[in-house]
């Protein structure tokens, strides 16, 4: 029987250059960390990690065996990368910035026996690590995951397990879709019906194109208090939280809380109970502009994210036509009609977050409607990404044929009802490199990686979610920090990689 690979080669993702060595490192109860100035993050998220399983005190001490250092002169590993040297009697992490010793903490973890990431205490294990010699720095910048808690909300303390999810794997954005029609999540100090009427729909559809609705109430919105404490807790495993306030659509849940916002004052709306695209937009007068910069004040008081997502996303514009006012609007700003509304808006409120030290981010369409200073996430086809960043955008290629985890893994009876549509199997999502192909290296220099999206009209429980996120997920992690891999290469890392899953208790598609 030939010799199985060496363990480094179960790394997910995959470093970008890794040498195995003889021998093994393990860690004991007296192993202890040496940590420079800089690197106390990396040793408390190491400790924190490896505590449940292995119980490991991991103490301070000058003389230590493992050493995590902080050295900025270490350019070329840039603000993620990091090098990692495991002797029999010494381990050395090393990075320029702190996020790139929290993605080899993570290394580490992954270099242990699987049960080291399991949540109670594992007897027996031998804390060992292969020897090795690492160097790893990501291709791409962003890696990101959205997770949609407007259509089913999730409790903060399971956001947190997703983000745990996501830093085992190198994610390093955290996308939090926190409105839609369905729900408004975010309080709001100054508009405090958001949450009191926003976040509650009576029902909810079972089937989209159907009328069955399941006629069980559904709510919840988190408190200030929780979502900055999420932004912390993500900080510390190295990962920024992107919140996302949808408009100039999407926003029914907004209107139902407060009816002035939108084209026709005197209608009482619902939360809404369907899924789908829905007419409903917000209104183009002043009130509206001041509610929007409201939120995001909030908004960036909350989330010191560089980044602010705000939707743009299927905008029907019949209201806008049939409203006077907005026609009058359009008329008035120079515009060719209603339908330039959009990006108006858009511009109107991007340029608002810019002033005030943020980037905007939307989601494209075509890929070349959103206003200039925008950060594009092309969802619908590759040939917009490819068109956004030729048009000097900022590009998340976020093609819903490879990175829309709420459609189908396979055509199998076995699975459950789904976002209708096209399968998304797991071999499509490694084969969706995000540069677009034909661009030049300028655009693809613009293309800053990719995203999964769960949205969750299907999903309305943990199960769900992690069964739609694994092992996809870990196909389009490896994808964005290791660029493509063949297929095979993936295919051994990820059964090496399961058992990891199967520690954590994530419920993933088999
Ligand atoms: C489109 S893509 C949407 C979401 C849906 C999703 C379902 C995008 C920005 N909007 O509102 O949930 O399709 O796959």
């Amino acid at each position: 029987m030939p010799a199985p690979p060496p363990v480094t080669f179960s790394l997910l993702p995959r470093p970008t250059k890794a040498h195995a060595r003889a021998g093994h490192f393990t860690f004991g109860p007296d192993t202890c960390l040496r940590i420079s100035s800089g690197a106390e993050p990396a040793a408390q998220l190491l400790r924190t990690l490896l505590a449940p399983a292995t119980g490991l005190p991991l103490r301070s001490a000058e003389d230590a065996a493992v050493v995590l250092a902080l050295d900025p002169a270490l350019t070329g590993l840039g603000s993620e990368g990091y090098g990692l040297t495991v002797g029999p009697h010494s381990v050395l992490l090393r990075a320029a910035q702190t996020t790139g010793l929290l993605r080899g903490v993570q290394t580490i973890r992954q270099l242990l026996p699987p049960q080291a990431l399991a949540a109670s205490p594992q007897r027996g294990v031998p804390w060992s690590l292969p020897c090795v010699e690492i160097t790893d720095v990501p291709r791409h910048r962003w890696r990101g995951a959205m997770l949609d808690v407007a259509r089913h909300y999730q409790p903060v303390s399971y956001l947190r397990r997703y983000v745990d999810l996501l830093a085992l794997h190198k994610i390093n954005f955290f996308h939090l879709h926190l409105t839609d029609d369905q729900g408004w999540r975010m309080p709001v100090a100054a508009f405090p019906k958001l949450t009191e009427i926003g976040a509650h729909r009576a029902q909810s559809m079972i089937r989209a194109g159907s009328d069955d609705h399941d006629g069980v109430p559904h709510g919840g919105a988190y408190s200030r208090a929780e979502l900055a404490d999420l932004v912390r807790y993500a900080a510390a495993r190295g990962i920024t939280v992107m919140p996302e306030i949808e408009m100039p659509g999407h926003v029914r849940a907004a209107l139902a809380a407060y009816p002035h916002l939108g084209n026709r004052p005197d209608r009482v709306l619902d939360v809404w109970t369907r899924w789908g695209v829905c007419d409903n937009l917000l209104g183009v007068h002043e009130d509206v502009f001041d509610f929007c910069r409201t939120v995001l004040e909030e908004v960036m008081d909350v989330f010191p994210s560089p980044y602010i997502h705000i939707g743009g996303d299927e905008c029907p514009t019949v209201e806008w036509e049939e409203s006077p006012e907005a026609r009058a609007r359009a008329r008035d700003a120079g515009l060719s009609g209603p339908a330039a509304l959009h990006g108006w808006f858009l511009g109107r409120v991007g340029a608002f977050l810019t002033r005030n030290g943020r980037r905007p981010v939307g989601w494209a369409e075509t890929g070349t409607e959103l206003p200039d200073h925008f950060t594009v996430m092309a969802w619908r086809d590759p040939s917009h990404a490819l068109a956004a960043a030729e048009r000097g955008h900022d590009v998340i290629n976020s093609h819903h044929r490879a990175t829309y985890f709420d459609y189908p893994q396979s055509a199998g009876p076995q699975e459950h009802p789904a976002q209708p549509g096209a399968v998304v199997a797991l071999r499509g999502v490694h084969a969706h490199d995000p540069v677009p192909e034909g661009a030049s290296p300028e655009a693809a220099a613009r293309v800053l990686g990719t995203q999964a999206q769960l949205w969750t009209e299907y999903a309305a429980t943990p199960d769900r979610v992690e069964y739609l996120t694994y092992p996809r997920l870990s196909a389009l992690a490896d994808l964005a920090w290791s660029g493509p891999t063949p297929w095979t290469d993936f295919r051994s890392r990820l059964d090496r990689h399961l058992p990891r899953l199967d520690a954590l208790e994530v419920s993933h598609h088999p």
